[in-house]
């Protein structure tokens, strides 16, 4: 069944909704909600990634997650933390955290032994160039291709550090060094990724090239973000990272059945 990731900004400048969940009891009253919301996995970040975000210190970023992460792991909620430095990471996993949510997949060093030690869960994603310069006209021969040889590369890195290779899941970076085009042929051909034999995880919602597409600001994209993610899941994405929740799960509620992928209701249960 698809993994709901409900997303929880601890930032001032996060694209969809930087500085609303700054403070960490507004984002563990947020966090709490998207699971009554029936999120499976927070994914809690302290440092946005848009292009041109400021960079955070290891010790402000810090500040930012755990006290967010302790309450909410507290709560039994499953939390992934979305960070691509080590320090952070292992702060973050004594703190409660179960998946280290990488963009950088394992870009600091450290990465891939801080999460074999731990034994914890790695989400490792394509991203071409930096935040800071993704969007300057990415250009690819063939951009399936080449995010699935990153992806098994960066797989392959991780396995050699240690970490097992079934704790692994693996994200095609929507909008990370990708022109709207690029996006949409990566949902489109999400089959070629799941080759890769991992779950494919995916983070489109809200995303710019919604806003290309429908002509609709950040808030008002919903009905983009959940098109892409039904599509994603019929195309065999195993893994949302959303910030609406409740919609994302009646919508993937709805969708599974149809695509054959849940039980049939037991016989004589109210439809
Ligand atoms: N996208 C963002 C951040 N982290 N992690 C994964 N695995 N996949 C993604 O697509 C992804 C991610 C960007 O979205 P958001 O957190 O809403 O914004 P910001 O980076 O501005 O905080």
């Amino acid at each position: 069944m698809t993994t709901v990731m409900g997303i929880v900004n601890v930032t001032p400048d996060s694209f969809s909704d930087g500085g609303r969940y700054l403070d960490a009891t507004a984002a563990i009253a947020h966090g709490r909600e998207l699971i009554d919301a029936g999120a499976d996995i927070l994914d809690i970040g302290g440092e946005s990634t848009r292009p041109g975000a400021a960079a955070v210190s290891v010790a402000d970023e810090k500040a930012r997650v755990l006290p967010v992460i302790e309450a909410l792991a507290a709560d039994g909620a499953k939390i992934s933390v979305d960070t691509s430095k080590a320090e952070v990471a292992a702060a973050a996993l004594g703190a409660g955290a179960a998946i280290v949510n990488d963009v950088t997949a394992l870009g600091d060093p450290e990465m891939g032994a801080v999460c074999a030690a731990a034994g914890c869960g790695l989400v490792l994603m394509h991203m071409k160039g930096t935040p800071r310069t993704m969007q300057d006209d990415p250009v690819y021969d063939d951009v399936v291709a080449e995010v699935r040889e990153f992806l098994a590369r960066r797989l392959a890195v991780a396995t050699s550090a240690g970490v097992d290779v079934e704790r692994v899941w693996l994200d095609p970076g929507i909008g990370f060094g990708k022109t709207v085009e690029h996006n949409l042929e990566l949902i489109a051909r999400i089959d070629r990724l799941t080759e890769l034999g991992r779950p494919v995880v995916v983070g489109a919602s809200r995303k710019n090239f919604i806003g290309v597409v429908t002509g609709r600001e950040v808030d008002r994209r919903i009905g983009g973000s959940i098109a892409t993610n039904v599509l994603a899941v019929a195309n065999g994405a195993a893994v949302l990272r959303v910030h609406d929740v409740a919609e994302t799960v009646a919508a993937i509620r709805v969708a599974e059945p149809i695509l054959g992928r849940t039980e049939p209701l037991a016989a004589g249960a109210p439809a």
